[in-house]
């Protein structure tokens, strides 16, 4: 970031001016076609909300729709709901009963289907279960399992009888999950012998007794393991007294538990979230706000409907897989897709082979996951019928307009709207995004605040930056599904996310900039700016003038110190299969940034890598390559999802240098 003796506003350089008005048979049916929605939403956003909370069923009802008392918010103060009873039992009384609720493939290629009913049943159950090892209202559940029906069974029973869950993705280490159980005093810990990923069984349950090892966790009393991928129950090293399997901890289950009436700012869940360096940060979100704002937004944002097939392909350790695999779609009653694992297993073809197979009308992935499948090429999506297809969505980074354009037409086949869909884990739900049947989209922007949300850009002090200009993303008003605070650590929640603006404003640490249209750009994390020559340039502009040549499929850029500059650009490139990284290429490169952003964006440098470090979500950590860049040692590499692409890149880069 910059020192405020220097430049401070962050350039906007890049120029898109393609724009893809909704087509109007959409709008006639869209779930939200009326224009006046986003002025109603703010002349009054708390009765905006309100209306959308009374979709809902609540026990009691709230008395105050909102309190604010900064940093600290409040929604639906005084109403009671249980969340896994709006996600199940509202739906049980209509037609939706015997309507898949979850249709699964594992990656073997087995699959499952369950309807609203079977859910119910089977979360009633696990309900009982969790209440048979004393779990109550108020104790945390660690749940560490592969992308299964059981995750959301998991996770629904928790919400069921108020037990706050903790949910740790499946790639992260025994260390990781040690960290996060120790942290959230888990009571109960809910695991599956392994589950499949790439052909291969990643071991979760020896995760899980390394991560418990010698008394590590002492807050554990009891391991649920799930039988995933053995047939030989005896394979699987259990401790007594400590580990259960799941199908025998059924047979002495209660079959029906009563939906808990829990306050609305009842704890739902903890959500690790791991930033770039330090001690996971605990997002702790609350139950009714948090329920209404998903809801609201799958509805409107995907435009869901109940004869859709919709499939959000994020995993349920990520908060995306919260909001928007579980508690939203099953809140509004559709049917989700889930599938168990790698996009190119057996083939690279596999997502587009589950697109024609259940027919899935609504996609919902990563930029990452975009850029790879530009990179493999328009082969495997062209051997698919994918005509099922209505809309597309994004979220996790910015999208680089040419990658929009690849997913608008490579798999949207040119007439499905794309909703890039801007949000956090602290703020739970998305908060800015088209509306697909109001917008007129423009590639690579997330467009508008949802209604009710107030979001603005804002200079080193606070003010807010004209249009056309850039500088930090903030949000000025309260949300219902905001994170309320971190777990057990008030005083870090207040000065992350509200000590740079003297707590005027949330500050969510990504850049953006504003367009004449009131459209919002994204343009990446604040620590990841450059300071060129006096000039704050974005990585996200650059990183998308290089994937605007034909023969790039990714980039990462980076500033490196340099002498008279300050900083010089450096930038990581991965070419389409096909492509020769070559020198003259890499000239070339240099060439298109600087026509397509000015000269003061040419890269100096230029590296060619089939792969760029990421995390396990998928978002490109550009930190370990100013580490690469500037020779230094690499710092914390325990959150990148293959640790080996930066060990090989830094002596790439080093024997280049030399
Ligand atoms: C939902 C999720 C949050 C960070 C966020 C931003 C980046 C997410 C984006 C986006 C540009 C989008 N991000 N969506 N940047 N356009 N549509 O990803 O949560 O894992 O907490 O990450 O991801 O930098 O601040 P989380």
């Amino acid at each position: 970031m910059a020192s405020p003796t220097e430049s401070t506003a962050i350039e906007a350089l890049l120029h898109e001016e393609r724009v893809f008005p909704p087509d109007p048979a959409f709008t006639r049916n869209a779930n939200v076609n009326d224009p006046g929605v986003y002025e109603r939403a703010q002349s009054d956003p708390e009765a905006f909300w309100a209306d959308w909370a009374r979709q809902l069923d609540w026990i009691k009802p709230w008395d105050t729709v909102c309190t604010w008392d900064p940093p600290h918010a409040q929604w639906f103060v005084g109403g009671q709901i249980n969340v896994s009873a709006n996600c199940l039992d509202r739906h049980l009384k209509t037609a939706r009963r015997n309507k898949a609720a979850i249709i699964f493939e594992g990656e073997p290629g087995d699959t499952r289907v369950l309807t609203y009913h079977d859910l119910w049943r089977e979360v009633n159950r696990f309900a009982g279960v969790l209440k048979n090892l004393g779990v109550n209202k108020g104790d945390r559940v660690t749940i560490y399992l592969p992308m299964i029906p059981e995750a959301a069974v998991a996770m629904l029973a928790c919400t069921r009888i108020g037990a706050p869950h903790s949910v740790v993705f499946g790639g992260f280490s025994a260390d990781s999950l040690r960290e996060r159980i120790n942290d959230s005093q888990s009571k109960v810990l809910i695991t599956s012998d392994g589950g499949f990923r790439r052909g291969n069984v990643v071991p979760l349950k020896a995760a899980c007794d390394a991560a418990l090892d010698g008394g590590a966790c002492p807050s554990i009393e009891s391991v649920i393991v799930f039988n995933r991928t053995t047939t030989d129950e005896s394979q699987t090293p259990m401790q007594a007294g400590r580990d259960h399997w799941w199908h025998r901890l059924l047979e002495d289950a209660p079959r029906l538990v009563e939906p808990e009436p829990m306050d609305s700012e009842d704890p739902l869940y903890i959500l690790y979230t791991s930033g770039s360096t330090g001690k996971p940060k605990g997002i702790l979100h609350t139950t009714g706000g948090y329920l209404t704002q998903v809801h609201a937004t799958t509805k409107c944002v995907f435009d869901l409907k109940d004869e859709d097939v919709y499939w959000c392909t994020a995993d349920v350790g990520w908060v995306t897989g919260h909001s928007y695999v579980v508690y939203g779609p099953l809140a509004a009653g559709a049917t989700v897709l889930m599938y168990e694992g790698a996009p190119d297993f057996p083939a690279r073809d596999r997502f587009w082979a589950l697109v024609e197979k259940y027919g899935v009308t609504i996609l919902y992935t990563a930029p990452t996951a975009i850029r790879a499948f530009m990179k493999w090429g328009t082969e495997h999506p062209d051997k698919h019928d994918m005509t099922s297809l209505r809309l597309l969505g994004s979220v996790g980074e910015p999208i680089n307009p040419e990658a929009w354009m690849w997913y608008h037409e490579h798999i949207g086949g040119g007439r499905c709207p794309v909703v890039d869909t801007w949000w956090q884990t602290e703020t739970g739900a998305i908060m800015i995004t088209p509306l697909p049947g109001l917008v007129a989209t423009k590639p690579g922007s997330a467009t508008r605040p949802f209604p009710g949300i107030e979001a603005d850009v804002v200079d080193e002090q606070g003010n807010s930056v004209p249009p056309g200009g850039g500088g930090f993303l903030v949000l000025r008003r309260p949300w219902p599904s905001m994170l309320r605070t971190l777990w057990g650590d008030d005083a870090r929640y207040r000065q992350v996310y509200w000590s740079r603006f003297d707590g005027r404003f949330y500050f969510a640490g990504d850049g953006a900039k504003r367009d004449e249209d009131g459209y919002f750009w994204l343009l990446g994390r604040v620590d990841d700016v450059m300071l060129v020559a006096g000039h704050n340039i974005s990585t996200m502009e650059v990183e998308s003038a290089l994937v605007d040549h034909p023969s790039v499929a990714e980039a990462a850029v980076i500033g490196r110190t340099h002498e008279i500059k300050g900083q010089a650009i450096a930038a990581f490139v991965t070419v389409k299969d096909g492509t020769g990284a070559t020198p003259e290429f890499a000239a070339e490169l240099k060439e298109h940034v600087s026509k397509k952003l000015g000269a003061i964006c040419r890269p100096d440098d230029i590296l060619f890598s089939a792969e760029l470090p990421k995390t396990r979500s998928g978002k490109i950590m550009r930190r370990l390559l100013r580490d690469i860049a500037e020779g230094r040692a690499l710092g914390d590499t325990t959150t990148l999802a293959d640790p080996n692409v930066v060990s090989s890149l830094k002596d790439r880069y080093e024997s280049q240098e030399g």
